[in-house]
């Protein structure tokens, strides 16, 4: 970016800080209204009530108890509790997201509170990562250009990143190339090293002929998530109910992870957070597959577009888990032949090359199609989705930083990179 560009961006942030703070204040403004609005009639309806009360006792006692009922399911907390982010201050989190979308062409009126929260989130989940490199690198080189010594040293940082080998490789013996074509400095470095990253990530996602995952309308479309014990899961599909039935898409979850004993309550809980239906067999050792049959039959019934499905990750042996996965694709192919199966891989970030191995025993035995990227907040390994993309050639197609049901965006290789990169 010039100094121009980065000006003209900044002006813009502010614009859009301005107009999403004014549509906070007219938002606020407009419960305030409605919340005295809703007084003024329990007030009324109170004094109403006081006239009956001598007449109609009995009535009026049965009434009240109907609208308490009522107003506790209100009550944020105690039933679906969805946290939506505050405008806070116009501060430098706010102007580089800002400025990472106003780079992909938003316009000012197109962007929204979440967006924003999430780059922030996304931004300083990977504040380990970038630490492990960009900013090593940066004070490293100071104001001198990259030389050979210099590369030395990015490839270590890259390493320790969990970027791994292959992938190192690649960006360093690219680095050399321009090295050799022109001189670097720490900056113009940092943005070609960008540009080599986008290129690696994008690579397994141009290969599959879908920029961004989303069902098809009109056909039934199963995701099944799948990946070792504690990588997230069963979290990160209820953040993809979430997402799918707040855009319209009718969706249904089965809970077919029947190895442990709280997955269905833990998926229940997602399920009411979300609005979805989940289908579950609550019987000891239940037949994962079985569970998935009486989703499919559901989902027909229901003309779901999207059914989502948890599966265990703690079988006991690995070839188990994979018998039980072949089992679950066989019914649905029997069931609905033209149903669109996705199997995504999800993988804890923080697991670094750990998680990598087992992308590579699943990506055999599984017929994986993407990936999904959780615990990126807080790790210093988030170079590992880089190793996913280049060495497993798996398209990410989902990224999480953090717990909320919001946590969890398609995946945008820019934004990723960005993130990873950010100079400040
Ligand atoms: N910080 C953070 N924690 C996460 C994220 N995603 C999931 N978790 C946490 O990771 C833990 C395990 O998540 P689960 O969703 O139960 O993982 P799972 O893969 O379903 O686990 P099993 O069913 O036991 O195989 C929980 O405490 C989640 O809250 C994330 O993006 N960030
Ligand atoms: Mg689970």
């Amino acid at each position: 970016m010039t100094n121009t560009d980065s000006d003209n961006s900044r002006e813009w942030a502010a614009e859009a800080y301005a107009l999403l703070k004014k549509r906070q204040e007219e938002q606020k403004k407009e419960e305030q209204k409605k919340e005295e609005q809703k007084k003024e009639e329990q007030k009324k309806e109170e004094q109403k009530k006081e006239e009956q009360k001598k007449e109609e006792q009995k009535k009026e006692e049965q009434k009240k108890d109907l609208i308490d009922s009522v107003s506790k399911e209100n009550i944020p907390g105690l039933s679906k509790t969805v946290v939506e982010p505050e405008l806070g201050e116009f501060d430098d989190n706010f102007t580089w997201s800002a400025m990472v979308l106003a780079a992909q062409g938003k316009k000012i009126n197109q962007i929204s509170l979440d967006e924003i929260d999430w780059l922030t989130k996304l931004r300083r989940g990977l504040e380990e990562t970038r630490k492990g490199f960009v900013t090593e690198l940066l004070d490293k080189l100071g104001d001198d250009p990259l030389t050979p010594e210099s590369l030395d040293d990015l490839e270590t940082l890259l390493i320790r990143a969990d970027v791994g080998i292959g992938t190192t490789d690649k960006v360093i013996s690219a680095l050399r190339t321009k090295l050799n074509e022109e001189v670097l400095g720490g900056e113009a470095g940092i943005k070609f090293l960008k540009k080599e990253l986008k290129l690696i990530i994008d690579k397994p996602i141009l290969n599959s002929g879908t920029d961004l995952l989303v069902p098809k309308k009109g056909k039934l479309n199963v995701w099944l998530l799948v990946g070792v014990n504690g990588v997230g899961k069963t979290t990160t599909l209820g953040k993809l109910a979430y997402l799918s039935s707040s855009s319209n898409y009718k969706t249904l979850i089965a809970a077919a992870d029947t190895f442990r004993a709280a997955a269905v309550e833990q998926l229940k809980v997602w399920g009411e957070r979300s609005n979805v239906d989940v289908i579950s067999n609550q019987s000891k050792n239940a037949d994962p597959a079985a569970v998935v049959f009486d989703a499919i039959n559901s989902a027909k019934k229901r003309n779901v577009e999207l059914l989502l499905v948890d599966t265990a990750g703690r079988l006991q042996t690995k070839n188990n888990l994979m018998d039980e996965l072949a089992k679950i694709k066989k019914i649905i192919d029997k069931k609905v032949p033209d149903a669109i199966i996705e199997s995504l891989l999800v993988l804890d970030a923080s697991q670094g090359q750990n998680g990598l191995k087992q992308a590579k025993s699943f990506a055999k035995s599984a017929n994986l199609s993407g990936a999904i990227i959780t615990k990126l907040d807080g790790t210093s390994r988030g170079g590992v989705s880089l190793a996913v993309s280049e060495e497993v050639n798996l398209p990410i197609r989902f990224i999480a930083a953090g717990e909320g049901i919001k946590d969890l965006r398609p995946f945008n290789s820019y934004e990723f990179v960005e993130a990873m990169l950010a100079d400040k």
